[in-house]
């Protein structure tokens, strides 16, 4: 069958698509499961396709789209065009959103959702519709039948994830070189285990698995490695650094091959803490920049997010990195519930750690995501159900402090910490060999635009954050 792969364009208010481009894994993993098939891709992230050109173009028999929540509307106008276009086209849907909202994909032209973690699903679905069979018998899915949505049975995944396939990295070959984190790149990524052993509440990641942590041996991890071509990967597993036997023989298998590549990963602050070694061990392989969760900067409200982390383990874990030569990402969540005086310890602890001169920060507001304990507990404090504003940063739940001195404090920690003439400096300093220039101009004017729309929203609200291409379909006021 001919299945035509699209990753839609930029879709969050946020509009910070190009601060970090990345290749859409579980579109390339997908389309590996299907070798029999002839599979595509279109980015519409680089491409001004419309849908109609790519369907005469293709010619699909099936179209295949992920989606995030903030993706939603999206993803449905693409799916909508495509069934106008050609409506014997199989349309199908995957990843976070259906898997915790199916009711919002219950339209004519989605045929099929796919729950959960997608490789076994879609052979399944592709093989049992080339041979004319009946989908309903697949596990994992919801299928459109008589104007209804049907559920088939929940599926039961492998213990691994060793009978994966390695991700297609063919069919993102044309875009490869564009590939970049704050302007470095070209840069690959890399997926080594699914799911996460923690269960943090604002986090949907360990719901999506069924609460299911699964892993791929190292050594076909450090294969797939060699035949990764750039030189720059970064590691998108949920929680890379978790288990010190785990990250020993990752580094054992990789270091025993002499590959020499620039990493960045995500890890928790304890396990930096108490693997000191293995830090330093990965810093020598080529570990550049880790991304810690770090969230909050008292250990009240790190229990309330039940983060099972401290203030004291965070910033150690932030030294530790440093004096290993690794630079420090870090996600700080701000509650709705902040004041002035919060925001000011947040931007004194910050600087405490002289993020401001070698390091990243990002400050998102707590967003109850679809698939987390918190959106089941904070529906009634929801200023909005737009989903493009789940981007995490806009505050989607009511905040104690009026909008627009929300927004003043939030810009105040953006540009104090990290949206200033530094940000250029740090990317050349952090990675003098890898800078992809297109990448790095791309991010720099990315991060002048989002600093303009945080300026407008401390001045304007809401009004100031809405992108022009939302018109005025937003249906919450200030
Ligand atoms: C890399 C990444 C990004 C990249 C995008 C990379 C890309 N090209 O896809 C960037 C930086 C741009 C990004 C942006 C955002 N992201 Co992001 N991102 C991730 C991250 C860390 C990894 C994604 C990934 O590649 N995973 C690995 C692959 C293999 O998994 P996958 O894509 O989900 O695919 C599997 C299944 O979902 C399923 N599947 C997927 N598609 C399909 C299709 C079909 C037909 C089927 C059957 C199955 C199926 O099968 C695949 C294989 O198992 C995830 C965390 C995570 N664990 O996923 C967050 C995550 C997806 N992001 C999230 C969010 C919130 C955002 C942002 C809104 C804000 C932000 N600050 O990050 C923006 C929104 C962007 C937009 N355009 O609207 C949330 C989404 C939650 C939700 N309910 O939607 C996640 C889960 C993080 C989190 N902890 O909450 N993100
Ligand atoms: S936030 Fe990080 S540590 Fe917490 S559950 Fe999600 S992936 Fe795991």
């Amino acid at each position: 069958m001919r299945v035509l792969f699209i990753n839609p364009p930029e879709c969050a208010a946020s509009g910070l698509i190009d601060l970090a481009e990345f290749e859409p894994l579980g579109l390339e993993i997908l389309a590996a499961s299907l070798p029999h098939h002839d599979t595509h891709l279109i980015d519409l992230i680089f491409e001004e396709k419309s849908v109609e050109t790519a369907i005469s173009e293709f010619k699909p028999d099936v179209i295949c789209m992920g989606c995030f929540t903030s993706q939603v509307y999206m993803v449905k106008e693409l799916l909508r065009l495509a069934k106008r276009c050609k409506p014997d086209v199989v349309t199908i849907v995957g990843g976070y959103h259906p898997t915790f909202m199916p009711g919002d994909f219950d339209e004519p032209y989605i045929d099929i959702l796919g729950i959960g973690p997608g490789v076994q699903t879609l052979v399944e679905v592709i093989d049992t519709l080339e041979d004319g069979g009946d989908t309903c018998t697949v596990p994992g899915l919801y299928v459109r039948r008589d104007g209804e949505m049907f559920r088939t049975p929940a599926r039961v995944y492998p213990k691994t994830l060793d009978n994966e396939p390695f991700p297609d990295r063919r069919i993102s070959a044309r875009y490869r070189k564009k590939y970049h984190v704050f302007g470095v790149g070209p840069i690959a990524v890399l997926r080594t285990s699914e799911g996460c052993p923690y269960r943090c509440k604002f986090c949907c990641i360990w719901n999506f698995t069924g609460g299911a942590y699964r892993v791929r041996s190292p050594e076909l991890v450090a294969d797939e490695l060699e035949q990764i071509e750039e030189d720059y990967v970064y590691i998108f597993d949920d929680d890379f650094l978790f288990s010190r036997p785990r990250v020993q023989a990752l580094y054992d298998a990789i270091a025993s091959r002499g590959l020499k590549k620039k990493y960045w990963c995500f890890g928790r602050a304890d396990f930096i803490c108490d693997n000191t070694d293995l830090v330093e061990k990965w810093a020598g392989l080529g570990m550049t920049n880790v991304y810690i969760g770090m969230e909050a900067c008292t250990d009240a409200e790190l229990d309330a997010l039940n983060k099972r982390s401290t203030v004291e383990i965070n910033t150690e874990a932030v030294q530790i990195l440093r004096r290993n030569g690794i630079t420090p990402d870090l996600g700080f969540i701000m509650r709705p519930e902040s004041t002035k005086k919060d925001f000011d310890a947040l931007l004194a602890y910050v600087k405490s750690l002289g993020i401001h001169r070698d390091g990243y920060a990002e400050y998102m507001s707590l967003t109850p995501l679809p698939g987390t304990e918190l959106w089941d507990e904070m529906q009634d404090d929801l200023v909005t159900r737009d989903f493009r504003f789940f981007d995490l940063i806009y505050p989607v739940l009511k905040t104690k402090m009026p909008i627009k001195p929300y927004f003043r404090e939030l810009t105040k920690l953006y540009v104090r910490t990290y949206l200033n003439l530094g940000l250029f400096n740090r990317t050349i300093r952090g990675n003098p060999l890898g800078l992809n220039p297109l990448g790095t101009f791309k991010s720099v004017i990315a991060s002048a635009k989002f600093l303009w729309k945080l300026l407008k929203a401390c001045c304007m609200g809401t009004r100031g954050y809405v992108p022009r291409s939302f018109g005025s379909s937003r249906d919450h006021a200030d």
